[in-house]
């Protein structure tokens, strides 16, 4: 059984939309535990409700990225899982960190990439008036949201729509995307080899898409 360890900053709405899906028995897999780096994360409380183990890392308490890197790195190779999963994690990992957990790493992030990569997705898809918007499950590189994409959810912008209304439709969309690329993992169906993601032995050149337009 896939072995998930999910690293996250806030909220955890992602969190807990993987802990309904493995208690529904579509994802065939466990959470490990759950690391933040902060302490009032909300998602540690979800965590601790569903019986997972969890830990906190503060960044604040390391002098540099690296030594902050490296104290994650031990407490999650304690779990031995086979995927790293960020959800909602928000600092930006060292090369080291990145290459030791190199295909095992996966982050959603809410646009369409290669659109709007880093911070404040939803306003950019706004003022550029684009008709459609979503998020992306890839595989983490050290290039910042720049890592091959696995799969996409694709929801409209709505005339009317402000930032608030975008990113709840965003955000819900997530909430279905990511639980399934992660059974697409459990199911031996989505790997990670030569650098790219392979869907059923075939190298993936478009992302998986999830169409929520309907
Ligand atoms: N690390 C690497 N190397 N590569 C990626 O693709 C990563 C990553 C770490 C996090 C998530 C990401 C996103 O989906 C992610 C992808 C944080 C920042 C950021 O600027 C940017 C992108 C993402 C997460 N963080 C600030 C920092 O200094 C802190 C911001 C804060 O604390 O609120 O680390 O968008
Ligand atoms: C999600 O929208 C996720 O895509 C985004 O943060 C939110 C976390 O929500 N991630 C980033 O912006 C990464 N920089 P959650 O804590 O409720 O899952």
């Amino acid at each position: 059984m896939l072995s998930i360890v999910v690293l996250v900053s806030g909220s955890g709405s992602n969190l807990q939309a993987i802990i309904d899906s493995i208690a529904a028995g579509h994802l065939k897999a466990r959470i490990a535990g759950v690391l933040s780096n902060r302490a009032d994360a909300y998602g540690l409380v979800r965590a601790q409700q569903a019986g997972i183990a969890t830990a906190v890392l503060a960044h604040t308490a390391y002098a540099d990225r690296e030594s902050f890197d490296a104290a994650m790195m031990e407490k999650i190779d304690a779990w031995q899982p086979d995927v790293v999963v960020l959800a909602g994690f928000m600092r930006i990992l060292t090369p080291g960190f990145v290459q030791h957990f190199e295909g095992r790493l996966v982050n959603i992030h809410p646009s369409l990439l290669p659109r709007y990569k880093g911070l404040h997705t939803h306003r950019r898809a706004l003022e550029n008036g684009d008709s459609e918007h979503g998020c992306s499950v890839h595989f983490v590189s050290a290039e910042l949201d720049g890592g091959p994409v696995i799969g996409q959810a694709v929801v409209p912008v709505l005339p009317g729509d402000d930032e608030t209304i975008l990113t709840e439709r965003v955000h819900k969309s997530e909430h279905r995307l990511y639980p399934e690329v992660l059974i697409l993992m459990a199911d031996g169906r989505l790997v990670y080899r030569d650098g790219l993601p392979w869907l059923d032995g075939k190298k993936l050149d478009t992302p998986v898409r999830l169409d929520l337009s309907a």
